[in-house]
């Protein structure tokens, strides 16, 4: 039977694989060593929001030959060209939805798997924008951390059947999909969200809820000001309240969770703040707009990243 492959399978990937395959979709979680023997010899443990242990294959690589349903790309934006060869070497064209956070990310996996052999890649890639919140809390452990919704564009244009297709199994397990016509806008605003919460809490190591009121809420809503001023210059217009209230409702909904980026400073990993920070500042440069205070977080995250001890929840 054909199974839905998550490559990247941390803490968005294993959560989303887990519920599928709980759901009745077989899944296949292609993730890292440890993560990978924990799951094998326990099966994998939710925590948190619904928990459950979900027995479940996985993989450190995917088997050539598997006969895939559809890909959940969950890598992190830096290791997205890798993953994208290695889906296009280990298996046959099939809609893959990708989940990454920040900016550009679809011409990435199009011109890899493009160039790996699939032919006109540009009907089976997908891009999701992902707020359900999702911890790692360690090897064959993540915790289910709040709510959150999975945002698909309307099918339509060269992806509308990889769309139906991938938004048909999402809710077939019952996950929160809501599938909007103005996705390029949807982007940008979780783009803005991304750029006001992550950096914030991966530089002073807080879960998403300190950012609620006091001095970190206003580093954010800086940071917020900044990447509005740089989605309006790309034609993308955003009213100041409309996004403070987008930052409030997220960080109220994922209050309990460890942003992305904080998750990969713990872990003594790279961080995504180029695709998020970097892009801002690119597209802000492009059109000739200055974002002072993102360039300044992008500097201050590396330094604080460099010289952070790593968490206790690492893994
Ligand atoms: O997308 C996220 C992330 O951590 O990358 C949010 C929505 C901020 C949840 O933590």
């Amino acid at each position: 039977m054909p199974v839905v492959v998550v490559v990247g399978a941390g803490a968005v990937g294993s959560l989303l694989g887990g519920r599928l395959h709980a759901a009745g979709t077989p899944v296949l979680l292609v993730g890292r060593p440890a993560h990978v023997a924990v799951i094998r010899a326990h099966g994998l443990r939710i925590d948190g929001v619904d928990a459950q242990t979900v027995p479940l294959p996985a993989e450190t690589r995917i088997p050539p030959g598997t006969d895939a349903a559809g890909v959940l790309v969950t890598v992190k934006t830096f290791d997205l060209s890798t993953a994208a060869e290695e889906i296009a070497r280990s298996l046959r064209p099939t809609p893959v939805l990708l989940l990454e956070n920040g900016l550009g990310i679809e011409p990435v996996a199009i011109e890899r798997l493009g160039a790996g052999g699939w032919a006109d890649p540009a009907r089976s890639v997908v891009r999701a924008i992902n707020s359900v919140p999702a911890t790692l809390v360690g090897p064959g452990v993540v915790r289910a951390a709040g709510s959150g919704e999975l945002i698909v564009p309307v099918p339509s244009g060269a992806a509308a059947d990889a769309i139906r297709r991938l938004t048909d199994l999402l809710r077939s397990a019952r996950l929160p999909v809501r599938a909007v016509r103005e996705f390029d806008r949807e982007v940008w605003r979780k783009a803005l969200v991304n750029a006001a919460i992550n950096p914030v809490t991966a530089i002073h190591g807080v879960a998403n809820g300190r950012l609620a009121d006091g001095p970190l809420h206003d580093e954010a809503v800086g940071l917020l000001h900044e990447a509005i001023r740089a989605a309006g210059s790309a034609g993308f217009d955003f009213e100041f309240a409309e996004a403070e209230d987008d930052l409030a409702r997220v960080v109220r909904a994922t209050s309990e969770n460890r942003s992305s980026m904080l998750q990969d400073v713990d872990r003594g990993r790279p961080t995504e703040i180029d695709a998020i920070s970097g892009a801002i500042v690119r597209v802000a440069a492009d059109h000739g707009v200055d974002v002072p205070r993102t360039r300044s977080v992008i500097e201050r995250l590396r330094r604080s990243a460099a010289t952070r001890p790593r968490s206790a929840q690492s893994s």
